[in-house]
């Protein structure tokens, strides 16, 4: 679930405040200069003459697949492929793409709620034990789940616990019972939270958080928690992997303890139907504010507080704020407060998702790759945003007609001429939406261009699949050994067991050279086409380029 305005104000003026001494962007407004990808050799003015390779592109191991992977996948079934020709993405559009999706080397795709529901977005819904008509038939889905597992890809949905539709016929049946005064077995009085002052319905007062068209469910109910479980089987028997649970933090107003509670519930009910069932929560709160969930069952939530979240976030760190060790050290102590409180926890780092502006606001050119290097190759299971790998564009603005998140959830581009299952806008009336300019290129042509960013998110992907263990393995900084005082250069460690992988990433718009934080490079991410270099114990690394080394 999104935030409202008001909550997400703080965040945002934390990441204005934390640009420190300058005002204007360092990366952007430092046009990539020597290190550009048309120039033809290293030129006189980069600090560290490096070779220059124009042919090497992102050649990557092919024997490497996705099947030991966790790479993830966010979609917005609406807008990303439509086999129908009815301008709404569908399930069977999903699985026309699969060997698409396994070539990028993703390992599960979390689909956003495909339940029948009133709204383009589907986080109201009206009927958990189906499938929305516009995406198509619980057939599909099951076809979906078995093309699916054939590529060793999981299939994980979106589980809306905290509230529902106000027309899901839970909130109707709810309220005749309340109404009448019905008490016992058969009653659903108590499914909803009557007499809380948020919205009126037919003149009674009922909780809904969010909208008055989401009413929140009485999470203490028993007949709430009894059909819940019943939804969560259903869902395990169709063949889901995961749940992406919904809107985590407001299942009780951010009461921490009962939040937890309620996820342990969740989580003992899934392993009683199935033990390998997994769950990424959302709850969208400061890293230091997270921190406390970890203690719950749930197996991992997504790192809001990395993302976005000021001077020591992802997305700065690339646009050139803050310094790379403390970037490291944040990681660092947040794996390590995991780790303390859940052994088997994981962390679920992202760029940005179908609640926040698309990153392409953020980057250009190499940047853009920079970031993908950096949270690709993180532990735990890193996701994407379908679109992130071609750039696609969307921001929500703040016009007073335009504060709503559609923007954000354009359609996936697929090709720049041939509109074969290209959907429509959601909410397609509205004449703003017609007016943004989107990337006039799509899959098709970024697939044929050696140094895309498609290709670049496809050679990092593959990377990160020959280490399995990078799923659970421990984080390290190793910043301190790089012995430089470049703030944009940040090496790690990342092991499980006898396994281990050095990381060295360079963010800056240059060439560096630092003390060599291992003895061998294993794996090249030569953004800039600039061939790394190990010699005398020192490590040469090309502008936004990435090495891996043992
Ligand atoms: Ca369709
Ligand atoms: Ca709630």
């Amino acid at each position: 679930m999104k935030k409202k305005w008001w909550e997400v104000l703080p965040i945002c003026m934390l990441t204005l405040f934390s640009c420190g001494e300058t005002t204007s962007d360092p990366i952007t407004s430092n046009s990539l200069t020597s290190n550009s990808t048309t120039s033809s050799a290293s030129s006189d003015t980069d600090p560290i003459p490096m070779v220059f390779d124009s042919a090497a592109d992102y050649a990557y191991d092919e024997t490497s697949t996705n099947e030991n992977g966790s790479a993830s996948y966010e979609i917005f079934v609406r807008s990303f492929y439509d086999s129908d020709g009815d301008g709404i993405g569908d399930l069977h559009g999903v699985e026309e793409k699969l060997p698409y999706l396994a070539g990028l080397g993703v390992k599960t795709l979390w689909l956003m709620p495909i339940h029948p529901s009133p709204t383009y977005h589907g986080y109201d819904v009206t009927d958990y034990f189906n499938v929305n008509p516009d995406f198509g038939t619980l057939a599909d889905f099951e076809s979906l789940v078995s093309e699916a597992r054939k590529l060793h890809i999981d299939i994980m949905i979106d589980l809306v616990l905290n509230h529902c539709s106000i027309r899901n016929q839970y909130f109707i049946d709810s309220y005749n019972d309340y109404l009448a005064g019905k008490t016992g077995e058969d009653s659903k009085a108590d499914w909803f939270n009557w007499g809380f002052h948020d919205h009126l319905y037919n003149g009674t007062y009922y909780e809904s958080y969010f909208d008055a068209g989401m009413p929140d469910f009485n999470l203490d109910s028993v007949g709430v928690k009894a059909e819940m479980s019943k939804i969560i089987k259903f869902w395990i028997d169709e063949g889901v992997a995961g749940f992406r649970l919904d809107g985590v933090y407001y299942y009780y107003r951010g009461v921490q303890d009962k939040n937890i509670a309620f996820l342990d519930w969740i989580k003992n009910t899934t392993k009683s139907f199935n033990p390998n069932i997994y769950l990424v929560g959302e709850c969208w709160i400061a890293d230091g504010a997270l921190n406390p969930y970890f203690i719950s069952k749930c197996d991992s939530f997504f790192r809001f507080g990395t993302a976005t979240g000021g001077d020591t976030s992802l997305i700065n760190l690339v646009k050139g704020y803050g310094r790379a060790s403390n970037m490291a050290a944040t990681i660092e102590n947040n794996e390590t407060v995991m780790r303390g409180k859940n052994a088997n926890a994981y962390s679920s780092y992202f760029l940005s998702n179908h609640d926040q502006d698309r990153i392409s606001k953020n980057f250009i050119a190499e940047t853009n790759k920079a970031a993908a290097s950096l949270y690709l190759l993180l532990p735990g299971t890193p996701f994407m945003y379908y679109g992130e790998e071609i750039s696609l564009v969307g921001k929500r603005t703040l016009s007073p007609d335009d504060f709503s998140d559609v923007k954000r959830r354009l359609p996936m581009v697929w090709s720049g001429t041939d509109k074969t299952g290209e959907c429509i806008f959601p909410e397609a009336n509205r004449q703003d939406l017609n007016n943004t300019v989107q990337v006039t290129e799509g899959v098709t042509e970024k697939s044929l261009e050696p140094f895309s960013l498609l290709k670049h998110y496809k050679k990092v992907i593959n990377v990160r699949n020959k280490y399995p263990f990078l799923k659970n393995g421990v984080f390290t900084s190793l910043c301190t050994a790089l012995n430089t005082t470049e703030k944009s250069v940040m090496a790690y460690q990342i092991a499980s067991g006898d396994d281990h992988i050095i990381v060295v990433h360079n963010f800056s718009n240059y060439n560096v050279q630092v003390t060599a934080p291992g003895t061998e490079i294993v794996d090249e991410i030569n953004t800039s086409h600039r061939l790394p270099s190990l010699a005398g114990g020192l490590l040469t690394l090309g502008a936004f380029s990435t090495v891996v080394m043992k």
